[in-house]
C-alpha cells in the first residue's frame, strides 16, 4: 500500500483576477486519478488554490503535511502552465522528503523533458487512471505505456496509450479526498 499525496499547485497571484478564480473548484482530472487509487492506497489531496491549512512564509506548509501524513509518492496536477513554476518547486521539495514524484496534465504532457529535469520522476501522458495503477504494480517503468522518465540522463517515452474506452467503469471523482479546504464549493463543473 502506498501513501500518496495529490497536489494542485498554486496559480500565480495575477491569475486570481480571472473569472474562474472567483469560484473555487478543483480540476477534476487529478481527483479522478487519485480516486481510482484510493481503494488500495492511503490517499489525500490538497488544492493550494483553496487551502486553509498551516502556512509557512505565506504558502502551504508541506513539511507540516509530511509530518502529519507522511507520503512516499507525490502526484501533481500539471495542466495549467501558469502553475508549473510552483509545481517544480514542490516537486523538488517532495524529492527532498524522499518521495517518488509523478505529474500529469496537458502542460507536462506537452513538455515532459522540462518536468523530468525539474524534480519530476515520471510524466504520465493523457488519461492517468489506468496508467497510474500500472505504475504502482510495475516492476519496471518501461513496461508501462504512456509515460516518460529519464534513464542515464536521456528521456525514455514508452509509447502512446489508447484512450480509455469504458469511462463508465471509473468511479466518480471523490472530492472528499481534498483536505484543508479554505472555502466550501458552491458550484461545480
Ligand atoms: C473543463 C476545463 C475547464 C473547466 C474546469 C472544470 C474543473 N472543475 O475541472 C473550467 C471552465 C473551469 C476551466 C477554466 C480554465 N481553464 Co480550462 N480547460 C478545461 C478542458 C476543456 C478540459 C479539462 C478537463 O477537465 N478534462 C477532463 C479531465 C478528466 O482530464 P484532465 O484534466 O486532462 O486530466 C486527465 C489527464 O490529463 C491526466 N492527469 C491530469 N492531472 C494528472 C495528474 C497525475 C499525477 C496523473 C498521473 C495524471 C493526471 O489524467 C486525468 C484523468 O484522465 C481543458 C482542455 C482539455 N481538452 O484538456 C481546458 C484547459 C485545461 N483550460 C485551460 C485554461 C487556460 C483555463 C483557464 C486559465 C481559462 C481562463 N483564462 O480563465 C481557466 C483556469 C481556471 C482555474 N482557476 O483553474 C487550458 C490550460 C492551458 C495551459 N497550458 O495552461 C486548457 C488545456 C485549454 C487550452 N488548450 O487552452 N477549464
Amino acid at each position: 500500500m502506498r501513501k500518496i499525496i495529490g497536489i494542485i499547485p498554486q496559480y500565480p497571484s495575477h491569475s486570481r483576477y480571472n473569472i474562474y478564480a472567483r469560484i473555487s473548484m478543483p480540476p477534476v482530472g487529478i481527483i479522478s486519478v487519485l480516486t481510482t487509487l484510493s481503494k488500495e492506497n492511503q490517499v489525500f489531496a490538497v488544492d493550494e488554490n483553496n487551502y486553509g491549512g498551516p502556512l509557512k512564509d505565506c504558502m502551504p506548509d508541506h513539511s507540516y503535511l509530511q509530518r502529519e501524513s507522511p507520503a512516499d509518492m507525490a502526484l501533481f496536477y500539471g495542466g495549467m502552465s501558469n502553475s508549473i513554476p510552483r509545481l517544480f518547486e514542490l516537486a523538488k521539495e517532495y524529492k527532498r522528503f524522499g518521495c517518488i514524484t509523478i505529474a500529469g496534465g496537458s502542460h507536462v504532457d506537452a513538455e515532459p523533458e522540462e518536468a523530468l529535469r525539474s524534480g519530476i520522476d515520471i510524466v504520465v501522458h493523457g488519461e492517468g487512471e489506468e496508467t497510474m495503477k500500472e505504475i504502482l504494480a510495475a516492476e519496471s517503468y518501461s513496461q508501462v505505456k504512456g509515460i516518460s522518465f529519464l534513464e542515464d540522463g536521456k528521456v525514455v517515452f514508452t509509447g502512446k496509450r489508447e484512450p480509455l474506452k469504458h469511462l463508465d467503469i471509473l468511479p466518480d471523482p471523490d472530492l472528499t479526498l481534498i483536505r484543508y479546504l479554505k472555502k466550501k464549493w458552491k458550484f461545480f463543473v
